[in-house]
């Protein structure tokens, strides 16, 4: 039984009301030229600096939160630029500090003159996510909704952008939080009982537990399943193009790109490079990888790109597996690639139909990459592939991220336990002390349990000014 110990150590307790008297400053936007760059800065002391190269109509220190002001940043007597200056007071502000954002024209020697001005005044650069960890640490938001923040800001696709727009609107942790809950309860009432065991009294009768860990693990299976789809979503599939050579891989890459991506031709051993592009399929983004055609070759440069090839394979999401329909299933390929890759990863597909109509060849999906016959099947075969056959939708629970699904099966792997202590008429503590754990293990998606290791891993993720 292993116990999980400390809702945020001391030492990162410390250290954080060290830290968070520091105020940071950060660009925000991208570093380059811009229309506007927007510098932002965060902690007790951000509006009397601001103020203090600030010129215009009234004071910064006397602005009133939520509130823009025109003037001019100077600095050493010289005016660097006319700003906006958004101020916003603790508590109800991003980081839950007094902070500022400062929009200037988008020119990199402005914005380093800025900061360096801040940097005399005693402000510090940020760290990388610093803003959003202090945004989580004045419980702002927790930690599965800063960790949304940064797939928002990496979404490419529609799908993954709702995805994690509900995971910021806290969809995922409410459902979290309301299984921490139901464990809460139930081990508070084994506690209990335990207080008053010479009474012999029953508070939760054992039953009853087992059929609320039942309860439980039922939710969190759920949720787990959402991971496959989850993951699609957030991070895109890929997608190795495998296969013989002249079989019609680099012709299926150009079908599916609308456009004359890669050298097609008649001779065998065209492609050797591993040509990468991206293409989104219902709010899905798969990054097709056009590769060698795969056979002994004396050829160097072709023997490299074969080397390449089985690299793709081995990295893939999902392996599409073309085959030339007049020279037939590659059974020798087929039995190598099952040993780079899990069976069920690999989509068998029969290319060139429009050349002999009527030949059977078994496989999941039959097409032309000529004509675009059958491409209708091979989306529905590389989603079904890549999600499994359920769909979920992005405005559920959904998980996507694997730390959130590690902790949910270390939660289920302590109620499993706890179940079996029931079952094996172990005393109460035992059983409490297993769901606490449990609890813990889901606490951890939310950051009411975590660790400076978690929170340094998540945060170190981010980029500088977020
Ligand atoms: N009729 C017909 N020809 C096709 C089809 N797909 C590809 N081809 C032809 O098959 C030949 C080989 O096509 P590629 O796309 O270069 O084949 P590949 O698999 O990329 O070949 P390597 O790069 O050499 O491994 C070309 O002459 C294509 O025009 C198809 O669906 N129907
Ligand atoms: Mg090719």
């Amino acid at each position: 039984m292993q116990l999980i110990f400390s809702i945020i150590t001391q030492k990162e307790l410390t250290e954080y009301l060290q830290n968070s008297e520091d105020t940071i400053v950060a660009l925000a936007t991208p570093a380059g030229v811009g229309a506007i760059s927007v510098i932002r800065v965060s902690g007790p002391k951000s509006i009397e600096v601001v103020d203090s190269i600030f010129e215009g109509n009234g004071r910064i220190i006397n602005a009133k939160t939520h509130t823009i002001h025109y003037g001019k940043i100077k600095y050493a007597n010289e005016v660097i630029d006319d700003v906006l200056v958004s101020v916003f007071r603790e508590p109800n502000s991003y980081t839950g500090e007094d902070s500022i954002e400062i929009s200037t024209h988008g020119s990199q020697l402005i914005v380093q003159k800025i900061i360096e001005s801040f940097l005399e005044k005693d402000v510090r650069l940020a760290e990388p996510g610093e803003f959003t960890k202090r945004a989580f640490l004045n419980g702002r938001m927790d930690l599965a909704q800063a960790e949304a923040v940064v797939d928002i800001i990496n979404s490419r696709t529609e799908a993954s952008l709702r995805g994690a727009r509900n995971q910021l609107d806290g969809i995922l942790s409410a459902k979290v939080d309301s299984l921490r809950e139901m464990l809460i309860n139930s081990s508070s009432m084994l506690e209990l009982e335990l207080d008053f065991a010479e009474e012999d009294l029953e508070f939760l009768p054992k039953e009853k537990v087992i059929e609320r860990i039942d309860e439980i693990v039922i939710e969190i299976d759920e949720l787990l399943k959402t991971y496959a789809f989850g993951k699609v979503i957030r991070d895109g599939v890929n997608v190795a193009l495998v296969g013989k050579p002249n079989v019609g891989k680099s012709s299926l890459l150009n079908y599916l790109l609308k456009e004359s991506r890669a050298i097609v031709s008649e001779i065998p051993g065209t492609t050797r490079d591993v040509i990468r592009e991206e293409f989104s399929l219902d709010g899905i983004l798969f990054r097709l990888f056009d590769t060698a055609g795969i056979r002994l070759t004396e050829d160097v440069i072709e023997k490299e790109g074969v080397f390449r090839s089985r690299d793709a394979v081995k990295n893939a999401d999902v392996v599409l597996f073309l085959n030339d329909i007049i020279d037939g299933f590659a059974n020798d390929l087929y039995k190598e690639l099952k040993q780079l890759i899990k069976e069920d990863k690999i989509l068998i597909t029969v290319n060139k139909i429009d050349l002999l109509h009527d030949h059977i060849i078994e496989c999941d999906v039959q097409i032309s990459a000529k004509t675009g016959e059958g491409i209708e099947s091979l989306f529905k075969a590389m989603k079904q592939k890549a999600i499994g056959s359920e769909n979920y939708s992005e405005k559920g629970a959904i998980v996507s991220n694997l730390r959130h699904f590690n902790a949910l099966k270390k939660a289920k792997q302590h109620l499993v336990q706890a179940k079996e202590s029931v079952q094996n008429g172990m005393s109460g503590e035992f059983i409490a002390v297993d769901l606490r754990n449990a609890e813990s293990s889901l606490g951890e998606i939310i950051g009411k349990v975590t660790t400076d290791d978690i929170l340094n891993n998540i945060f170190a993720k981010f980029c500088i000014g977020k």
